[in-house]
């Protein structure tokens, strides 16, 4: 039996562009510059190391409590965002390649950073999709840690060299990397090149060849 453990945010949905938008804000705030440019290193990290990016940028420094203050501030704006999300936000082809995979026998996990990824699977409406969700609250071990990933697999009970895994961010590629899975990147090969295979998205790929992919040698 093959497992396939999809990243969340850049690969099921594009997030990202609300993450922006609710750091954007409190970075405002704070009085620090922050553009969609300095936005490409918070994808696939943690909400932590999200915000101590973000002070680093400003040169920054707060006491744990602030931190935390602003990260809650940050993660309601965001929540805001995610309340409105609908099914329509699920990325070209993302949908065909789920449904195809557990028909041919692929047991389906996610394996994602986020703290919020059960209820984006919710307001989406794919949750009965996945037979395992590991998220940001089940790991200590952020990206490229293998961590979420070794969990995913353990949990839909398949053998991780059998486990391909979809990611778009770079860490998450070398945490696919380390487990021993087979690593597909989701966007651009330059950025990705680590990564045993890319493709720009699903849209861009018969959900046939997905079953067949194997480690680059
Ligand atoms: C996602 C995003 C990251 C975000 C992280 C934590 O990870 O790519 O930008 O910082 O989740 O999100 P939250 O604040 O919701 O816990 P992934 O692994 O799904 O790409
Ligand atoms: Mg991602």
């Amino acid at each position: 039996m093959k497992g396939f453990i999809f990243d969340l945010d850049g690969v099921i949905v594009d997030t990202a562009k609300y993450h922006f938008l609710a750091w954007k804000k409190l970075a405002t705030q704070i009085g620090v510059g922050f553009t969609i440019e300095d936005n490409e290193r918070l994808k696939g990290v943690s909400r932590a190391r999200s915000l101590d990016i973000i002070l680093e940028l400003g040169d920054i420094t707060a006491t744990d409590e602030q931190k935390q203050q602003w990260m809650t501030q940050k993660n309601e704006e965001y929540l805001g965002y995610v309340s409105r999300m609908g099914t329509e936000e699920v990325l070209p082809g993302v949908l065909p390649a789920l449904h195809f995979l557990r028909e041919n026998g692929g047991k389906i996990a996610l394996g994602s950073a986020s703290k919020n990824a059960r209820l984006i699977l919710e307001k989406t409406g794919i949750m009965p999709l996945f037979d395992a969700v590991v998220d940001g609250n089940d790991v200590s071990a952020a990206k490229p840690d293998p961590e979420v990933f070794v969990l995913a697999a353990a949990q839909i009970g398949v053998p991780q060299g059998d486990c391909t895994v979809f990611e778009d961010s770079v860490a998450g590629i070398e945490a696919a990397n380390s487990a021993g899975m087979v690593s597909v990147g989701i966007g651009e090969a330059e950025t990705l090149k680590d990564a045993d295979h890319v493709f720009p998205g699903f849209a861009a790929v018969a959900p046939e060849t997905l079953l067949s992919l194997s480690v680059k040698h």
